[in-house]
């Protein structure tokens, strides 16, 4: 077992990472820049490194500044985390030639999920479904219209350094075509360096609904089962649920088994998410693979009752999973609470936390580095806590979730607290028929 991780990160995040290695009797490493000098995850960890000003590309993005924070440390792996450094290819290489374990899997992995095109091209082969259209990249528009005439429109324009909803555009008929290509691809290389573009059927108010995976290894993939994230705004992920309300115990077997095989197919190692499109016959097509830990995995340890930072360790230092997939056992809701005012289009509030109470009580968990007099800082990711309420039912889960809600108090800034309130009492929502497009049509009333 590792005898000192760092962590390649700041926020909730590094102090869950720190949790565990306590837990685990791994000593942690923190690093952070000039604006988190306060930031609770440098208290917690044995040692900190101050690793620059606050950019993150001079920081918590910068691959020579976090490993020579490793070397001074003597740290034996580091954890990336999510965003900044955590699907960085070259990061993970530069640890792998150090001789320091990057707790994720390899470079090459990272690569090849990162790449869209290359990525369904591998799903193709390993016979996990995906979304009809281009096989592989569209170099014309000649070309592009005879796939889309195949397909039928609506059509989805995608870039292969894409993801995440980055430089994707529809094309809604065949004199939109060549516009929305030449577009696309000014979006792309602007954004990404890369042009390369491939072409989807356009699937109409689909849900996201992602598996997740662990590999070890030697070989062994078994599933976690699934989230739910349809409620996005803007491809931002506000509240995620497991189970979905959408899946039954056949399309969740159906589903893991093709998360499996995605990620048997590439020998995959560490915990991942394959992320699917569902349709409203309930048919699924791979999206995405994420090859790191998500912010929502919390919904996912909630129910089946797994440390997924400790399995992520684990798995990552040699040891062996077991042969079961896990199944939710109870229901579990993440609401993300962002410094942001969604009374002014969720522009961001950063700033001086003057109060801070946190909801508690049976099936309440709230992950977060902020504190009263916490000042968040305008660099960097506007979330500052996860509130993650379980309990057996959904029902009484979006219950427990409004009470919880109701007892969040954050003065200084503006947060999300009031859209979620919003949110719980919606009867779609309460329904469970929500898909990727529920926000578009959602009007937050002032309070
Ligand atoms: C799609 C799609 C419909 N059809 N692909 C958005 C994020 C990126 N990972 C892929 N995305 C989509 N791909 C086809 N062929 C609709 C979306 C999409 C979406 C997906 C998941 C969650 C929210 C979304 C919001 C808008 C569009």
């Amino acid at each position: 077992m590792f005898k000192k991780i760092l962590i390649a990160n700041r926020g909730e995040i590094a102090l869950r990472v720190i949790r565990t290695c306590k837990e685990m009797g791994i000593s942690t490493v923190a690093v952070y820049s000039t604006a988190d000098k306060e930031s609770l995850h440098v208290r917690f960890a044995d040692e900190a490194v101050c690793i620059g000003p606050p950019s993150s590309s001079e920081s918590y993005l910068s691959i020579s500044k976090i490993m020579a924070a490793v070397e001074i440390t003597n740290a034996d792996a580091v954890h990336p985390g999510y965003g900044f450094l955590a699907e960085n290819a070259d990061f993970a290489e530069v640890c792998q030639e150090y001789g320091v374990k990057f707790i994720g899997p390899s470079a090459n992995m990272i690569r090849m999920m990162g790449d869209k095109i290359t990525a369904k091209e591998t799903m193709i082969k390993a016979k996990v479904p995906v979304v009809p259209g281009s096989d592989g990249q569209v170099k014309t528009v000649k070309e592009g219209l005879k796939i889309a005439a195949e397909v039928g429109y609506p059509v989805m324009l995608k870039a292969t350094a894409g993801g995440g909803g980055k430089g994707m555009r529809i094309v809604k008929s065949e004199e939109d075509f060549e516009e929305q290509l030449n577009k696309a691809q000014q979006e792309a290389s602007a954004s990404f360096g890369n042009d390369a573009m491939y072409l989807e059927k356009f699937i109409e108010e689909p849900r996201h609904i992602e598996i997740q995976i662990i590999g070890d290894q030697h070989g062994r993939v078994i599933h976690l089962s699934e989230r739910d994230c349809s409620i996005q705004r803007r491809h931002q992920k506000l509240l995620e649920e497991s189970p979905s309300p959408f899946l039954d115990q056949k399309l969740r077997d159906k589903m893991g088994k093709a998360a499996i095989k995605a990620a048997k197919s590439i020998n995959y190692e560490g915990v991942g998410t394959v992320e699917f499109l569902v349709d409203k016959y309930k048919k699924f097509y791979f999206m995405e693979m994420n090859t790191r830990i998500q912010v929502e995995h919390t919904v996912t340890e909630e129910v089946i009752n797994k440390d997924l930072i400790k399995e992520q360790i684990r798995v990552a230092a040699g040891e062996k999973l077991g042969a079961k997939n896990y199944y939710p056992e109870m229901h579990s809701i993440e609401c993300r609470i962002n410094a942001e005012d969604p009374l002014h289009d969720f522009r961001p509030s950063p700033g001086y936390i003057s109060s801070f109470h946190s909801p508690k009580g049976h099936g309440v968990r709230v992950d977060t580095h902020a504190y009263a007099g916490y000042t968040v800082p305008p660099y960097y990711d506007s979330m500052i806590a996860k509130l993650i309420c379980t309990a057996e039912t959904r029902e009484e889960c979006i219950l427990k979730m409004q009470r919880a809600l109701g007892e969040f108090i954050i003065e200084g800034i503006k947060t999300t607290v009031p859209f979620h309130l919003q949110l719980m009492k919606d009867e779609r929502f309460r329904a469970g028929s929500v898909t990727t497009q529920f926000l578009e049509d959602f009007e937050m009333k002032p309070v």
